[in-house]
Parts: structure tokens; sequence; C-alpha cells
């Protein structure tokens, strides 16, 4: 498929994996990703396609996912970690092998939406922070990540993170290893500036 030529299609397909909420929430986040791609100077095409498909997978059986995980020989600490983090992964396979997306910097895109990693591109920055502020979300502190957001993009996307990982400590949840490796990278890198 012709993904910008076929639009209507593409969203359609999108739609049949997903509830209307987790399709509202795909529209909000591809919107917020073009007009973050436009403000910090990503391809705002690209960020709009990696928005539209960064859940592809999200309302999937986790049983349909962890097969597609193994099968694919993702790392055991993925496997064994919060199913939470699934979709993602199993999403960059999905629009590669179900819907022809060749674009490396959309596959990343949509493989690191959760996580985040370490020396994370513009695009991948610009769909991670679309994720967290688009107009449908509503949790404690999204406001100042939507203000942060209009002003440095790394220190809205240091602070969102820094969110997740106090939520999932006080949780008593497990970090995965590369969202910290993403806070600190952010973090160091952004030095005394912010
Ligand atoms: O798929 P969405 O709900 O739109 O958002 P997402 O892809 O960022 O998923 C966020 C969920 O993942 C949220 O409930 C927190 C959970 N989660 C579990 N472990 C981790 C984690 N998120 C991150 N970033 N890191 C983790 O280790
Ligand atoms: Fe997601
Ligand atoms: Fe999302």
């Amino acid at each position: 498929m012709n993904l910008w030529a076929d639009r209507e299609k593409l969203l359609a397909q999108v739609r049949a994996q997903m509830n209307q909420k987790r399709y509202d929430h795909t529209l909000g986040v591809a919107d917020a990703a073009r007009t973050l791609a436009e403000r910090y100077g990503a391809d705002p095409d690209k960020a709009e396609l990696a928005g539209i498909l960064h859940d592809y997978c999200k309302c999937w059986p986790v049983e349909k996912m962890r097969e597609i995980l193994v099968r694919h020989d993702m790392p055991r600490e993925l496997i064994d970690g919060d199913k939470e983090l699934w979709h993602a992964f199993v999403g960059a396979v999905v629009i590669q092998t179900e819907l022809g997306v060749t674009d490396p910097e959309i596959l990343q895109a949509v493989r690191y939406h959760t996580t985040g990693r370490e020396g994370m591109s513009l695009l991948e920055k610009v769909v991670c922070v679309a994720d967290y502020i688009e107009p449908n979300r509503s949790f404690p502190g999204v406001d100042e990540i939507r203000r942060l957001a209009e002003k440095n993009l790394d220190e809205a996307l240091a602070f969102a993170l820094g969110g997740t990982i106090t939520h999932l400590v006080e949780r008593k949840k497990q970090v995965y290893p590369l969202t910290l490796l993403a806070y600190n990278d952010l973090v160091r890198k952004g030095g005394n500036g912010w």
C-alpha cells in the first residue's frame, strides 16, 4: 500500500485494530506529532505517519504479541518485562511485515515510543512527546509537559519520562532499562541549561 496515497485505506486499517478511544488517541498523536515536527524541524509527514501507526498493536491480544516477540528473538528482559511495553516492539515488526512500512526512521519511532532509548532521534522524541501531550490525555503533570514542549523538546521528554519512572516506582513496578537510559541521556545533555 502506498501509505500516503491510500491515506483513507490506512486509517481504516488502523481503526480496525483498536477501539474508538484508542483511535481518537491515535489521531491526536498524529496531529500533535505533526505540530511538534514543524516546531522542531523534523519531517512533518513522517511524524504524522509515525503517530498514525504508533499504537497499531496496542489492543492486540497479549498471546498474539508474545508469539511475535518470541519469533523475532526479542530480548528476554522484554518478554519477561511489563506487557505494556510489547505493543511498541511488536508494532514496529507488524507495520513492516503487514503494511509494508520500510522507512527505518518511522519504524524506530514506533519501536521506541513507549520506552525511549539512549540517543533518541528527533523523530523518536517528537512521537514520544506527542504520545504524552495529545489533547485526549489527562494525567497529573500533563499540562507541564505541554508547556515545556512549546520551548524545549528534550526538557519536555525528560520531565515526561521522569514522571513515568516515578509513577512506576511508586507502584513498585519495574522500570525498563531503556527508559532509565533515555532519561539519563537527556538530563546529561541538558546540563544545567534547563
Ligand atoms: O500506548 P499508550 O498508552 O498510548 O502509551 P505508552 O506507549 O507510552 O505506554 C505507556 C504505558 O507503559 C504506561 O502505562 C506505563 C507503562 N510502562 C510500564 N513499564 C514502563 C512503562 N513505560 C515506560 N516508559 N517505561 C517502562 O519501563
Ligand atoms: Fe503506545
Ligand atoms: Fe499512544
